[in-house]
């Protein structure tokens, strides 16, 4: 099978859908938000990557599609989670380097929100390093976009691109995302540890809030923890889940409030 063809076919065949999982507020141990993460049941293949599929869709221009499919699917269960634990619920989307080179999409998204009735707060948006790296002036305007309707950025993955101080000066960064590749030997190698927590601390220092992936062990947690790491993902909390099951978690572990 052709996985670029099959993929194309994906979207209208009802073969993607999207997971949520919990970003955990590491004081409170409650729910603070959830990221929106894109999955793709094959009949045949079965479940492939997003670390497979996402560069093809990218390559292809797909990706802008696919993008505004996962925004749209993600918005209204922030309305809905939003109802159920009776204040404000952010969805985080990914949103790829490929999808700041077409001029469209911001003002759709701010159009959808509008539609929806929520406030642009409800979302926010992942983008890498490599956007603020090569930022021409439409990478800069849809940043400033966001900011102007109040659509929050975070920087993903941070440390592991071609990471710039500069850009968390030059640009209006919201939560840092520290790569789970510094979390997952953070117990046991002293480096990624000691650039964990500087990450942490020059985050404060800039204002920012720090998300931390990939914490799978209670060791990795209370070392994050006792740093000041303001939020957690990671299997310890939950997987990504389906809606439902992600609805599920937030009756049993209240959102923060
Ligand atoms: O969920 P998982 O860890 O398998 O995701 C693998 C990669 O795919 C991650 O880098 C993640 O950011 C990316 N990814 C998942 N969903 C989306 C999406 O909706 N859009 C984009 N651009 N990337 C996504
Ligand atoms: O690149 P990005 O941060 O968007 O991708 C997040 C990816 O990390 C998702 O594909 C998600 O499935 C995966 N993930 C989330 N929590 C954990 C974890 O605790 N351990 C591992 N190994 N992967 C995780
Ligand atoms: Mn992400
Ligand atoms: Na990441």
């Amino acid at each position: 099978l052709h996985l670029r063809r099959e993929l194309r076919k994906a979207l209208r065949r009802g073969q993607l859908y999207v997971h949520f999982q919990p970003v955990v507020d590491l004081r409170s141990h409650r729910i603070a938000k959830a990221e929106a993460l894109l999955r793709w049941r094959h009949p045949k293949l079965g479940a492939v990557s997003p670390a497979e599929f996402i560069p093809l869709a990218e390559e292809s221009g797909l990706i802008n599609a696919i993008g505004d499919w996962v925004f749209m699917q993600a918005a209204p269960w922030s309305r809905r989670w939003g109802a159920q634990t009776g204040q404000p619920f952010q969805i985080s989307v990914n949103r790829s380097p490929v999808q700041f080179l077409s001029k469209q999409n911001s003002p759709d998204w701010l159009t959808y929100l509008d539609k929806l009735g929520l406030p642009g707060n409800s979302i926010s948006v992942e983008i890498t390093e490599s956007v603020l790296l090569n930022a021409t002036s439409l990478v800069a305007e849809t940043l400033l976009q966001y900011r102007d309707a109040g659509i929050q950025v975070a920087l993903d993955d941070f440390g592991t691109g071609y990471s710039s101080m500069a850009y968390l000066q030059r640009f209006d960064i919201d939560y840092l995302k520290i790569d789970q590749s510094f979390v997952r030997d953070i117990e046991t190698n002293a480096g990624s540890r000691a650039i964990a927590e500087s990450i942490i601390v020059m985050a404060h220092r800039l204002g920012l809030k720090v998300i931390a992936e990939g914490i799978e062990t209670a060791g990795q947690y209370a070392i994050l923890d006792a740093a000041g790491c303001d939020y957690g993902q990671g299997y310890l909390f939950s997987r990504p889940v389906p809606p439902d099951e992600f609805e599920q978690l937030l009756a049993s572990v209240p959102a923060q409030g």
